[in-house]
């Protein structure tokens, strides 16, 4: 297709609750959203990087820098560009897979709205729905975490995910088993928060049968990883270790995680996702979808790939309504603890004209 630019758009979107991870606070998520312009079709991408270099290295200012400054540009030599051109393209700049994967999931939006095919089948998704679990932030008291994870459970969450981090982990972890009892898909996520000289302290986490504990040494710590894994009963889930699909087959071949979370912007788009999800797949490491408080726009994304054969967990894909009071898309919502994956062509959702006005903070239409 032939793409006659790219509008950069900025959404101040309000959280219906504070959201606090081992790494920092979120109020509000500073989004920025892509929009393809192609002859034949739009497409939409969003860019997962958050205001503050805190969950990995990238952050939205930075993003829409490289976005404007090398990767657009670097398209713009190209004679006709599609997603995998774009990937390609992109390689020789190092890092910045947010950014990169938002270019290329608005392109991937265009190419498969022209072309008739939803995002999930164009993946190769297998399920109509897709189980949905909760991630519950840090709070500031027992009983106001377990007044959450009760509203979260009665909505009809699946499986509750508790974020952990030093001074914040058995207490409560002890207290929501305590509360709902043992069949409660439960597990936990440290954001990188501990060091290998915590494994005794986390071990006393395998007395509450957690599903997983994902990310609790370092990015770059994928050995320690290994050498912890061997001092748990409780499964390892690797997020912010899992950079690409090599890095997922260097860290499933060191013994590093049982057990992955696979998130596009994380790897750099959707095409390097379906890849980590075919290498673990192929190493019998089950895979399942993380979040960044996504929009509708690339939650609907998320969603199709959740429904790829080998995400049998359940993942962070929740309702709208967890994150905000009105969506930029139609609202998804929990039936059944599922939500049904889109079946329209591309993401399958659209931005509501008047919702996404009344939450743009600026505009600017790049031509390529
Ligand atoms: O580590 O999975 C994470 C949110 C922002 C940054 C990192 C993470 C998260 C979440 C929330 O856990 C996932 C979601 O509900 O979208
Ligand atoms: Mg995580």
């Amino acid at each position: 297709m032939k793409f006659t630019g790219f509008e950069l758009r900025r959404v101040a979107m309000p959280l219906v609750t504070p959201f606090r991870t081992s790494f920092g606070v979120e109020h509000a998520r500073d989004v920025l959203l892509v929009k393809a312009v192609g002859d034949q079709a739009e497409g939409w991408g969003e860019c997962v990087a958050s205001y503050a270099p805190l969950y990995s290295s990238e952050y939205t200012d930075g993003a829409v820098e490289v976005i404007r400054r090398y990767l657009l540009p670097a398209l713009g030599q190209l004679s006709t560009v599609d997603a995998t051109g774009a990937e390609r393209t992109f390689a020789r700049f190092k890092g910045h897979p947010m950014a990169k994967a938002a270019v290329q999931t608005a392109i991937l939006d265009a190419e498969l709205r022209a072309a008739g095919m939803p995002l999930s089948a164009y993946l190769g998704a297998t399920k109509p729905a897709v189980p949905a679990g909760v991630s519950v932030g840090i709070m500031d008291s027992i009983p106001q975490l377990l007044d959450a994870v009760s509203s979260y459970l009665d909505g009809g969450y699946l499986r509750i995910k508790l974020k952990i981090e030093p001074g914040w982990d058995l207490a409560p972890v002890r207290a929501v088993r305590e509360r709902f009892g043992d069949a409660m898909l439960l597990q936990v996520d440290a954001n990188t928060a501990y060091t290998l000289a915590d494994a005794r302290h986390l071990a006393q986490l395998d007395a509450f049968d957690l599903l997983l504990m994902e990310q609790p040494l370092p990015e770059d710590d994928v050995r320690g990883h290994a050498e912890l894994a061997r001092h748990l009963r409780t499964p390892i889930c690797l997020d912010e270790s899992i950079t690409s699909a090599r890095a997922a087959a260097d860290a499933i071949a060191l013994g590093a995680c049982a057990i992955v979370n696979i998130k596009p912007g994380r790897v750099g788009g959707y095409l390097e996702a379906r890849r980590v999800h075919d290498v673990c797949a192929a190493n019998g490491i089950a895979v399942w979808a993380g979040g960044m408080l996504e929009t509708g726009l690339g939650r609907a994304a998320n969603v199709a790939l959740a429904a790829l054969p080998n995400f049998t967990l359940p993942g962070d894909t929740s309702a709208s309504d967890r994150y905000f009071a009105r969506d930029i898309t139609r609202p998804f919502v929990l039936e059944d603890g599922h939500l049904r994956v889109p079946t329209g062509p591309g993401i399958g959702v659209d931005p509501d004209p008047d919702a996404l006005g009344e939450v743009t903070t600026s505009v600017d239409w790049l031509p390529l």
